[in-house]
């Protein structure tokens, strides 16, 4: 339908006045129209109105060509501005959702997280999604931290471990299985790393009259564990994080440093994995930590096994941070996600289109329960990040 009537339309933009004539009398189209300019808008508007009805990426792209050749055939105001909304639209959808790193950016992010222990990849992330779960999660944290002691809070109540809400409608691949990530992880961990946590930290603002309150350093890595890579988190942050809304504080290059010999507190506990204070003075001397700005987009990709603490915020609003956990394909944690099962076919569907790449046992609930149960979940430690020796 697209190529026929784009056929029409340039028969029908060089024909001259008597063969305009002749083309409307064989009625090739049903457009009661008059004159030759609203013929040439009615099949621009149809032309572009198919495009983007038909929500599929490759017939988008394969649609921009022909969109731009008709586009100022359209005289009217309003579908002009509804075009321009729509392209801005998959301007960041299409872009961000078909990229890969050529070969120099992904040896540069591997090496980065070799050397480092972290890397920060920008504009991977559609700000719409982010905006959507953002507002969710947002409301979710302030119903989390109202459960006070019995809340799953990490270290201190100034943050909160939390759950995105595991259905369908919350469910954006380009966040979740974001394919730049899962390329970076692969890359290191090897194919088809498990994605086997989904979960995410909120730095609350501090409550009136309590002191805004840090975490201890600690690895996530609260165990004996491979001195070489095996599991790497991918944090996304919601909001642009800053020093000031408690973006992360972060060791870099302690990741390949130290075992667990460096911790303190015993896995389970509420603050294990605290890295002790005498080392701590003996590498801030190397090299200090730093808080980075994160911008809202971005990606980190950090080793489970990096020194970091959450900080506070100190401005009014929730910093909530997705994290999510792959691990290498040979390691044998026994984790596995919850979903609700509406979530299900989007997993198919991207595993059937070869965008997947990653291996991910689910438990699947029926998605009313799954939303009735996901605020019900453990602080951060309480999971087993460990595999079976
Ligand atoms: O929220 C953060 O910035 C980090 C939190 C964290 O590291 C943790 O709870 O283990
Ligand atoms: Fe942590």
């Amino acid at each position: 339908m697209h190529y026929y009537l784009i056929t029409l339309m340039i028969l029908n933009i060089h024909a001259s006045s008597e063969s305009f004539k002749v083309l409307q009398s064989l009625r090739l189209h049903e457009y009661d129209v008059k004159s030759k300019d609203e013929l040439l808008e009615a099949f621009a508007l149809d032309i572009c109105g198919i495009a983007f009805t038909n929500k599929t990426p490759s017939v988008i792209v394969n649609a921009f060509g022909p969109i731009s050749y008709c586009a100022t055939l359209i005289r009217t105001e309003a579908p002009r501005q509804e075009l321009t909304r729509q392209l801005l639209a998959c301007k960041s959808n299409i872009e961000i959702e078909s990229l890969a790193l050529n070969s120099r950016n992904l040896e540069t992010a591997v090496r980065h997280i070799h050397e480092d222990g972290l890397v920060i990849i920008e504009d991977v992330v559609p700000h719409e999604h982010l905006d959507i779960l953002n507002q969710k999660m947002a409301h979710d944290a302030q119903i989390l931290q109202n459960r006070g002691e019995k809340g799953p809070f990490n270290y201190n109540k100034g943050n909160i471990q939390q759950d995105a809400p595991p259905v369908a409608k919350y469910f954006f691949s380009s966040i979740f299985a974001n394919p730049i990530a899962t390329q970076i992880t692969s890359a290191v961990l090897g194919p088809r790393p498990k994605w086997t946590f989904c979960s995410a930290n909120s730095a609350m603002p501090t409550l009136s009259g309590e002191k805004p309150l840090r975490q201890p350093v600690h690895s996530d890595a609260d165990f004996t564990h491979p001195a070489h890579p095996f599991a790497l988190v991918l944090n996304v942050p919601l909001v642009t994080t800053t020093p000031e809304n408690g973006s992360t504080e972060i060791w870099l290059g302690t990741h390949s440093k130290m075992g667990a010999e460096a911790q303190e507190g015993a896995h389970g506990e509420r603050a294990s994995g605290r890295i002790n204070e005498e080392l701590l003075r003996r590498r801030q001397e190397v090299v200090p930590p730093v808080q980075p700005v994160i911008k809202k987009g971005s990606i980190v990709v950090r080793d489970l096994r990096l020194w970091h603490a959450g900080m506070p915020n100190l401005t009014a609003d929730i910093r909530v941070m997705l994290a999510l956990i792959h691990f290498a394909p040979w390691y044998r944690n026994k984790m596995r996600l919850q979903f609700g099962d509406d979530i299900k076919p989007i997993l198919d569907t991207l595993e059937r289109e070869g965008k997947l790449g990653l291996e991910v046992p689910v438990d699947w609930l029926n998605s009313k329960e799954a939303m009735g149960s996901y605020l019900d979940r453990g602080f951060g430690n309480s999971y087993d990040f460990d595999q079976e020796h």
